[in-house]
């Protein structure tokens, strides 16, 4: 069952559009994946739980709103969206790992390798990772193959170690220590921000070309809506329950792990993830109707509560 976008102030509008967005991508998904009847089964079997059925799939509608600035196909999107979904449930099956975070409980259910067993997570996350990169090498996703390629290159420097596989290093040396918030800004930037601001740029992409500035104010929007995706993220894990958030909550504090709660409090690091949020909305100023889910994916990731 996927998570209902609900916030304050986000519009039943919004909640419709978001939606269908996260039903496209789940039909996207069920058949990017290998059938679970297809050998080697139990592989197959791993990959699919992982990856469907559950999930805000932020990213994805990230990719969806990029792409209405841009008048790029949803179906198109949906394939790009679903390479960077792919390359985003790899990384919680492999940060769920007794040799990384060593959690039994996400999305709401045991981790891929409670339920099945390490070495199949293992595998899931190297499949997952492979067959992103598949999607966005065998399928039409922009006329222009220069653009794609392009694609190709943003996801892989997006995950690989100057980016989200980078930003997981610097996490594990930082355990027990504490950073500065420059420190906690480049960690973060990478870890969760990378795969962020490519779901962004490769939504954008799957349409008509954006003229540098443009294309260069929409990275600073994403830029600025990951790093207030993890301020928050912070917030909730020392605020919010473990039923609310489907994970369990209270585990940066108890692995004593350095994030913008323990570096501000609670109170200030709300008011980093507020000023974040405008400085994201700032850099659409200009965009118009185009950006207006870009707008209220801001408001979300902000004010989101699981
Ligand atoms: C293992 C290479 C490697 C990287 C792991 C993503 C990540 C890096 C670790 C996950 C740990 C974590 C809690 C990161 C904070 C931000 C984040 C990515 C949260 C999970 O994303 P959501 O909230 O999850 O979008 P859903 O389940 O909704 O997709």
């Amino acid at each position: 069952m996927l998570p209902v976008m609900m916030t304050t102030k986000i519009t039943g509008d919004f909640q419709h559009w978001a939606s269908v967005g996260q039903q496209r991508i789940e039909a996207r998904l069920q058949t990017l994946l290998p059938s679970a009847d297809l050998a080697p089964q139990r592989l197959h079997q791993a990959m699919r739980y992982a990856v469907l059925g559950a999930g805000k799939r932020v990213r994805p509608l990230l990719a969806f709103a990029a792409g209405e600035l841009t008048e790029a196909g949803p179906g198109r999107v949906a394939l790009a969206g679903g390479a960077v979904e792919l390359i985003h449930a790899y990384s919680l099956v492999h940060d769920d790992l007794p040799c990384m975070d060593d959690d039994v409980l996400r999305r709401g259910r045991p981790t891929c390798h409670v339920e099945f067993d390490e070495a199949t997570a293992l595998l899931v996350g190297d499949a997952l990772q492979s067959l992103a990169f598949q999607v966005l090498a065998e399928n039409c996703l922009t006329d222009d193959a220069s653009a794609q390629l392009e694609m190709v290159r943003l996801l892989a420097a997006a995950s690989g170690s100057r980016g989200m596989a980078g930003g997981q290093a610097i996490d594990l040396a930082a355990i027990g220590k504490s950073l500065t918030l420059p420190e906690l800004e480049f960690m973060h930037i990478h870890k969760t921000g990378a795969i962020i601001r490519a779901a962004t740029l490769l939504g954008a992409r799957c349409g008509t070309a954006l003229a540098d500035a443009e294309l260069h104010k929409l990275d600073h929007f994403a830029k600025c809506i990951g790093l207030a995706f993890q301020v928050i993220d912070d917030v909730l894990d020392a605020e919010a329950t473990t039923a609310t958030l489907g994970k369990t909550a209270g585990k940066d504090a108890q692995n004593n792990k350095p994030t913008y709660v323990s570096a501000l409090g609670v109170g200030e690091a709300r008011k980093l993830a507020t000023q974040l949020h405008q400085d994201a909305l700032a850099a659409l100023d200009g965009f118009g109707e185009r950006a207006l889910r870009l707008r209220q994916l801001a408001d979300f990731v902000v004010m989101r509560k699981f």
